[in-house]
């Protein structure tokens, strides 16, 4: 039998080996602690496509009558409640093939609105840019809630479906229009209406860009963060204008997704 004196060493070494695996003070690979909160970041089509300059077949701007008429998926964050977030937490590679079946949803609800490719965090740029980017940068920083490049994704998706800002704006009257402007704080109390929790509206000049709304980590809604706002008291929703579409007469120029920049 080992003498008392043997065992510490022992049991010492099973202690570090236990704290590497779970991570001390509660912080994930990569040594960024664990995230406070979600949030569920949606872009508003009709504003970005607005800025479109050039056209690429990743970009569901050029869509034509195809494209996005609805808030879109920008990504599942997870956040700090000081405002800052963790990214990039651990080294895995995006695989397709996990997530083939939400392929077509993912094309519909979560597009890319852009040809340049985002630079992902291991791996250069990413082709499938939004999804490689979603998962590297934040799906890896969403342990232990989600574990997986598939549970990311899903969860994702339902939480969007649960949560339909564009059908709550417009039963509110904030319709996409290119002359109308709207009281922030109106579209601010529809969302707050109907989610019980205060979103974060996201603006391009007096344009809303993005709408955030947030989640305890068992997904039930809770306030963003009381943020300065980079909206003015009126925006507006702009309406989609087709561009670069078959059916589409501008004259924007067509590239290969290779030549994004
Ligand atoms: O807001 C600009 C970019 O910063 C990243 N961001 C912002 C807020 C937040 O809570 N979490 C977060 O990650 C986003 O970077 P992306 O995922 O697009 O690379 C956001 O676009």
């Amino acid at each position: 039998m080992a003498s008392f004196s043997a065992q510490i060493p022992i049991c010492f070494a099973l202690m570090m080996a236990i704290c590497l695996l779970i991570g001390v003070n509660g912080s994930i690979e990569g040594g960024q602690r664990e995230f406070d909160y979600f949030a569920l970041s949606l872009q508003w089509p009709g504003t970005i496509c607005r800025h479109t300059r050039h056209c690429c077949s990743s970009n569901a701007c050029c869509r034509g009558s195809n494209s996005p008429t609805e808030f879109t998926i920008h990504g599942l964050w997870p956040d700090y409640n000081d405002g800052t977030w963790p990214a990039c937490c651990a080294r895995t590679q995006f695989d397709v093939k996990e997530i083939s079946t939400l392929l077509d949803a993912l094309e519909k609800y979560w597009p890319s609105l852009y040809c340049g490719k985002s630079s992902t965090c291991f791996s250069g740029k990413g082709l499938f840019w939004a999804h490689e980017v979603a998962i590297e940068k934040h799906g890896t920083c969403s342990s232990p809630v989600i574990r997986d490049e598939y549970s990311y994704f899903i969860t994702t998706l339902n939480v969007y479906f649960k949560y339909n800002v564009t059908k709550i704006l417009n039963e509110a009257g904030y319709v996409p229009s290119n002359s109308e402007r709207y009281p922030l704080g109106g579209i601010v109390s529809a969302i707050e209406n109907s989610f019980r929790a205060t979103p974060e509206v996201v603006c391009s000049k007096e344009a809303v860009e993005e709408i955030r709304l947030c989640f305890y980590k068992d997904f039930k809604p809770r306030n963003c963060l009381a943020s300065k706002t980079s909206c003015p008291k009126y925006v507006s929703l702009p309406a989609y204008v087709s561009m670069g579409g078959e059916e589409s007469e501008s004259d924007i120029a067509w590239i290969s997704d290779d030549e994004a920049l």
